[in-house]
């Protein structure tokens, strides 16, 4: 049977494919992109999980299809959080990595002390049913923000995080060693029981 992945961005459902496979999943996993003509849902909520929900539902209902969705961001403790929910237009247009890496380290900029430089990614990981039926769990991935991008894996934020443990950023592992420790594998990996007792 069909599941659809219910995101736009194309770093989330390489991840997603992967994970989702490596757990054993023997769904056809099929992204958003194969549905151009479903709009895309105003993301009203306030937290990851609302927007997960969101996201899930509306492609469940537009397609008749079991839908899992991804809501995520990076959270800075200095920032009380932010950006947040708002991560992927911190700077201002939607989806522009390059720009909201940059604006968040310039608002990083004096602040030397690692223990000050400290984050996390979030992911909320929602299934929802063509009926309504719905969950969502997740995942987290703490560390501290470097003072420059490296490396050119991953997507989004990933060249300044630097998990607790590390000595590489995000964008310096290989996609493996990100799915194993990362907010969205641990919050797909928690999800994939939940698929399995919903939809056999
Ligand atoms: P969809 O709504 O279509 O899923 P989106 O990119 O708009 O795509 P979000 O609203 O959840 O998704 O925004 C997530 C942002 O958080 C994303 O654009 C990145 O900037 C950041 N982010 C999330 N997960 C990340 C990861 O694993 N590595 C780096 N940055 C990440």
């Amino acid at each position: 049977t069909r599941l659809i992945l219910a995101t736009r961005n194309a770093g989330k459902i390489t991840e997603l494919k992967s994970i989702l496979a490596d757990a054993g999943l023997p769904h056809d996993l099929v992204g958003a992109d194969a549905y151009p003509d479903i709009p895309d849902v105003r993301e009203t909520g306030v937290t990851f999980a609302e927007n997960a929900l969101l996201k899930a539902h509306a492609l469940a209902q537009a397609t008749g299809l079991p839908a899992v969705a991804d809501d995520s961001g990076l959270c800075v403790d200095v920032l009380n959080g932010a950006p947040g929910i708002f991560s992927a237009r911190w700077a201002g247009r939607h989806g522009d990595d390059k720009a909201n890496l940059d604006l968040l380290l310039a608002q990083l900029g004096d602040i030397d002390d690692d223990h000050h430089r400290k984050a996390h990614f979030a992911c909320a990981a929602a299934l929802a049913l063509p009926d309504g039926r719905e969950r969502v769990v997740e995942g987290h991935l703490s560390g501290i923000l470097r003072h420059a991008p490296s490396g050119t894996n991953g997507f989004g934020y990933d060249p300044i995080l630097q998990p607790n443990g590390e000595t590489r950023t995000c964008a310096e592992l290989t996609p493996a060693e990100k799915n194993a420790i990362s907010h969205r594998g641990k919050a797909f990996r928690a999800l994939v029981p939940v698929v399995r007792e919903l939809l056999g």
